[in-house]
């Protein structure tokens, strides 16, 4: 169960940040009421908020998934790839400082962006990607490793569509991931759990959020919601659009422990 959530509202400027897509700018404050929906559903969820002020200095802020890892055994404060998010760190780090006994962090040249980094269970996925780099990965699985965590390493470089692991893989519990097919194909790291894999058209549904027994789903995915209320889980749509366009999704929106 998860109790809690590190938030951060979307800054004015949101539309500075980085992305690799080509959508248009988000209109900031449609990413506000977007942001204030997604609050919302956390809540709805029995999650208490811990909310950050908008912070004007990192425009990738609202992200704050990206900035730590955190385990029921231990928090890991990353070192995030790209050198303009590095300072989102320290306001995330104070916040944590309350909840987590020690606090552990990525090292230099280790670079771990934590949206490539998926839980499931006891094992850790992570994603060697534009923004992970093999040393930060390594140092995150030895670290891992330290807890009695198990965790294997999954090279998405070849991958141009997604930016982080997580942007094409979630975990639902019981042994199962949601996953978009390139990222199946490409390793078999994933053969031994209950796979459902997304219409090519729904890719982006995949990174969906399992919060205390309820799945939150980007809005307008419905193949992708359907399956997953067949599969027995109560979902809540919200919509995404302003966060797409920065490359981002739901379970970067916060930080869950
Ligand atoms: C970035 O490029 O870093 C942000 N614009 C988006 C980060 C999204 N985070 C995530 O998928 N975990």
């Amino acid at each position: 169960m998860f109790r809690k959530a590190i938030v951060r509202e979307p800054g004015k400027n949101f539309a500075a940040g980085l992305t690799s897509v080509d959508l248009g700018a988000p209109d900031i404050e449609r990413a506000v009421e977007q942001h204030r929906a997604y609050c919302e559903a956390l809540e709805s969820c029995g999650l208490e908020l811990i909310r950050l002020p908008p912070d004007e200095q990192h425009p990738d802020s609202t992200f704050v998934e990206d900035t730590a890892l955190l385990t029921a055994r231990g928090a890991v404060i990353t070192r995030p790839g790209a050198e303009s998010r590095r300072g989102e760190i320290d306001a995330i780090e104070s916040a944590l400082r309350e909840h987590y006994g020690e606090l552990q962090f990525i090292r230099a040249p280790g670079t771990v962006d934590a949206g490539d980094v998926c839980e499931a269970g006891e094992h850790f996925f992570i994603g060697i990607s534009r923004r992970t780099n093999e040393e930060g990965a390594k140092q995150l699985a030895r670290w891992l490793d330290s807890l009695g965590y198990t965790s294997s390493l999954i090279d998405i470089r070849g991958l141009s569509n997604i930016l982080h692991l997580k942007s094409g893989l979630a975990y639902l519990g019981c042994n199962r991931l949601i996953v978009i097919e390139p990222l199946l194909l490409s390793d078999d790291e994933f053969c031994k759990y209950e796979l459902t894999c997304l219409d090519s058209n729904e890719e982006y549904a995949a990174n969906c959020l399992l919060v205390n027994g309820k799945v939150l789903v980007a809005a307008g995915f419905e193949r992708t919601k359907n399956g997953l209320e067949h599969l027995g889980y109560q979902t809540i749509a919200l919509e995404t659009s302003e966060f797409q366009k920065m490359d981002g999704g739901l379970s970067c929106l916060s930080l869950r422990f």
